[in-house]
């Protein structure tokens, strides 16, 4: 298949770039960096640089002999967006393109406006270029488990049939986000849904929790390769933030009561997730929901769990309450739906005390780079 990776630079991008190639699809990526002229402007980089794009497919050609074509631009532009699917004819988009943190939307009036425009422009520039090149295109979404919020009922995946006078219908499963940056997701989901429902498009919207990790089967030996990994309060997923304080000797933050449970996943699993959907497409006019984790923690428990691992190295590792610097229940029921991906065939790599290791012993052979004032800063959620 002929595959288009819209934010193809960032955590999940290339690492699904890479997968995708091996697995026989033909790969084209398309960034304007947004990512790290953000990372920038905040002062907080990753533990370690990162090629840019034209390298990293050079690298990867040499390695794996296989191509994969980089567009650089602004995909809200629409001349940017045609030029791609003019050039590249994609069957399938995965689209990554988005601003990604929720901290970084909560920001200031600034972050907040470019969060909005950005994640929405991108969303709606592809549904138009959809139309216009290829309505039977496969748009893969991704969103976020963090669009249901955390209801005091199960969370289906995706749709819920609800009963009322008498009468049933079933409806997109109730939304209310925590932070902007989940809301733009909601409203992605809320524009793909319209135009499904209008013009026939094709849509997988994959509800993705906070992933984890930065090997892949892909780029094990290939030190060149590995993704971004962050660890400051912007861009930093609280796991892989946890291993690194675990290393830097920094107490474990833990905000307020410690409660707060998310679906997690290993970022192997997000690659074959993507992979699993683009190779069983839902059919034109359809939009298919998949809640896209493995197993569920609450920050509590991801902190013992590092502080355990981290023993065995010989670390001794502080766990710290800190005043939530966000607005959200840090004692709630949690309980989502996620069979849809297991029934395509994923067999899911879950959190043992051996990835922990994994993942601590990689961050150490970095430890000098990182930067402790960058771990917390408090951005404020009101
Ligand atoms: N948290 C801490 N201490 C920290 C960092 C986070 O207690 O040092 C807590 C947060 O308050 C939150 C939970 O850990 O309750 C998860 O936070 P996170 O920063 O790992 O994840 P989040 O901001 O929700 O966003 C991340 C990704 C985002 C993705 C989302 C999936 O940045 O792109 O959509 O995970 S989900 O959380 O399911 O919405």
């Amino acid at each position: 298949m002929r595959i288009l990776i819209l934010g193809g630079d960032g955590y999940l991008g290339w690492p699904t770039a890479m997968h995708l190639s091996k697995h026989g699809h033909d790969v084209a990526v398309a960034d304007n960096y947004l990512k790290r002229r953000l990372a920038e402007e905040e002062r907080v980089p990753a533990l370690y640089p990162v090629p840019e794009l034209e390298e990293k497919a050079r690298l990867w050609e040499s390695v794996s002999g296989f191509k994969v074509k980089v567009f650089t631009g602004d995909l809200q532009e629409w001349d940017v967006m045609t030029t791609v699917f003019r050039e590249f004819d994609p069957e399938a988009v995965v689209h990554y393109a988005e601003q990604p943190s929720a901290p970084y939307s909560m920001l200031n009036r600034k972050a907040a406006t470019l969060t909005l425009h950005n994640n929405l422009g991108v969303t709606f520039n592809l549904i138009q270029a959809a139309r216009q090149f290829n309505p039977e295109v496969h748009i893969v979404k991704l969103g976020t488990m963090g669009e249901y919020g955390t209801p005091e009922i199960d969370i289906e995946e995706g749709w819920i049939d609800i009963e009322h006078k008498g009468r049933r219908d079933r409806f997109l499963y109730p939304r209310q986000a925590g932070s902007l940056y989940h809301t733009t997701k909601i409203m992605d989901t809320d524009l793909l849904w319209f135009y499904v429902r209008i013009w026939d498009l094709q849509v997988t919207d994959l509800m993705q929790g906070p992933v984890y990790g930065m090997y892949t089967c892909e780029n094990e030996s290939l030190e060149d390769l590995l993704p971004f990994f962050c660890y400051d309060e912007i861009f930093g997923t609280v796991l892989n933030r946890f291993v690194v304080q675990a290393v830097a000797g920094y107490p474990l933050t833990v905000y307020g009561k410690g409660g707060q449970t998310r679906g997690y996943l290993n970022i192997k699993d997000t690659l074959n997730c993507v992979r699993l959907s683009l190779e069983h497409p839902p059919g034109k006019g359809k939009l298919r929901i998949f809640n896209q984790f493995t197993e569920t923690f609450s920050v509590n428990d991801l902190a013992a769990k590092v502080s355990e691992a981290a023993g065995s190295l010989g670390l001794n590792v502080e766990i710290q309450t800190i005043n939530n610097p966000r607005k959200e229940k840090e004692e709630h029921y949690y309980n989502p739906e996620h069979t849809g991906l297991l029934d395509l065939g994923l067999q899911p790599h879950y959190l043992t005390d051996d990835i922990l290791l994994g993942m601590l012993e990689f961050v150490k052979k970095h430890e000098k780079s990182i930067r402790k004032d960058i771990i917390f800063k408090g951005i404020s959620w009101t």
